[in-house]
């Protein structure tokens, strides 16, 4: 008789619990276009109306996930509760065989960024608050200067601090190569520099011509620019792991706040053999797609700074996981922020790093393009090198359906690099 009570009385309890009412996706959209530089965008549209956006943009392979979006993942969607962003998350990863790859990642990342967009509107507030609120006032930027001399490179970097920056990416080309990672050349902006490639263009490397410029550059940034300024340096992969130990080492007077991608990521155990011999700080993670590729470099302390976007790892879901993950172990973030990932990806970031509470730093190229800011609709601000999040309901930003369908998708490919005997290298 009891028991019969206590399981009518429960039954009871939850049919007058207040439940909150189901979001059923009922629209999934794709757009791939083009201001200044492909993006692939995702509009999650309830029953209700209520929408949401997301950036699943992989460059040079946008269309790869534009198909993987349309074919395989919008017809799973549709009629799910779009409240339900974990099990969401788990059925697009783990229920499928082939999990992981930058294809896929990219695609459960959008729709991720998306069904967080949803939940923020609904509950009126800024993701944010969704992931616990603030755990600082605003966001650390750092900026790129990149010269076609060492102090072309310093007199933007110049240009920088006085805007208010205090930490900045130095990338300077190399005296005897036609064209170098980060310099723009003739290009007015990195929109124009990626914007419309149809094929690989070819580049080569040298590393004892870099070898005979990057040192130098950061002595003279040292000595132009003083101690005060975070300097920061993308070595994009190209080195071996006792070259990037050697870069580290000569680095090590200059006292940089990280260097990137100082070795190829695939294998981490490169990580260790650098990690032996500088203490130069190294970030590396925004070629990863899941907290798996993060886990040794972070759990053995070979990295300092983890540099996963939200486009790329799995969205905000995964980015917090990794946040986490690393924080254990003393790594910091400090996201990827690329041109090719499009204002939605720095939104969601902004969210994430302004709650994170070992959040270090955000990479940021600046948005001061017209066309892009006419598809995206953002209101994040700028100001003294720091970025302050939005307070609207969600992410904090549009997506003109209109204004991307008027700037269609246009081929372009990220450069190959070779060295000067012909060998394809990294890029
Ligand atoms: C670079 C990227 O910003 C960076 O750290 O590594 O610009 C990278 O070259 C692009 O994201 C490649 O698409
Ligand atoms: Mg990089």
């Amino acid at each position: 008789m009891l028991s019969y009570l206590i399981n009518r009385f429960s039954k009871s309890f939850y049919q007058i619990g207040v439940r909150v009412k189901m979001l059923k996706i009922e629209q999934v959209k794709v757009f791939v276009c083009n201001p200044g530089r492909n993006f692939v965008t995702v509009k999650i549209i309830t029953e209700q109306g209520i929408y949401g956006i997301g950036d699943a943009t992989l460059n040079g392979r946008e269309m790869a996930v534009a198909t993987m979006l349309e074919e395989h993942i919008a017809p799973c969607l549709i009629g799910r509760d779009a409240h339900n962003i974990e099990d969401i998350w788990q059925y697009l990863y783990k229920g499928v065989y082939w999990r992981k790859g930058p294809v896929n990642m990219a695609a459960i990342a959008a729709i991720d960024m998306a069904l967080w967009d949803i939940k923020g509107k609904v509950a009126n507030l800024p993701v944010y608050q969704l992931l616990g609120g603030k755990s600082r006032h605003a966001v650390n930027l750092y900026a790129h200067a990149n010269g076609e001399s060492i102090s072309d490179t310093l007199d933007k970097a110049e240009a920088l601090i006085k805007q208010g920056f205090k930490a900045i990416r130095l990338q300077a080309a190399i005296p005897g190569l036609a064209v170098t990672y980060g310099v723009l050349g003739d290009k007015k902006d990195y929109f124009e520099l990626q914007g419309s490639r149809p094929l690989p263009p070819e580049e080569t490397w040298s590393t004892k011509k870099y070898f005979a410029m990057v040192v130098e550059l950061f002595k003279q940034a040292r000595e132009r620019l003083g101690d005060q300024i975070d300097f920061l340096h993308d070595v994009h992969s190209r080195l071996t792991p006792i070259e990037s130990a050697r870069l580290g080492k000569l680095l090590e007077p200059y006292d940089l706040f990280f260097l990137e991608d100082a070795s190829i990521a695939e294998n981490q155990d490169n990580y260790q053999v650098i990690r032996q011999h500088t203490t130069t700080p190294l970030a590396i993670g925004e070629t990863y797609n899941s907290i798996w590729e993060c886990k040794s470099l972070i759990q053995n302390q070979h990295i300092d700074f983890i540099r996963t976007a939200a486009t790329h790892a799995g969205g905000i879901t995964a980015m917090r996981r990794i946040a986490d993950f690393a924080n254990l172990f003393n790594v910091r973030t400090a996201p990827h922020g690329a041109p090719d990932l499009s204002p939605i990806c720095f939104a969601a970031h902004m969210h994430l790093n302004i709650s994170a509470p070992n959040f270090a730093i955000q990479e940021f190229v600046g948005f001061d393009n017209e066309q892009l800011n006419q598809v995206f609709k953002h209101n994040y601000t700028v100001e003294s090198g720091m970025a302050f999040v939005s307070d609207a309901p969600g992410l904090g930003i549009d997506f003109d359906e209109d204004a991307a369908k008027a700037l269609p998708y246009k081929r372009s490919y990220l450069p190959v690099s070779r060295l000067e005997d012909g060998t394809v290298w990294n890029w």
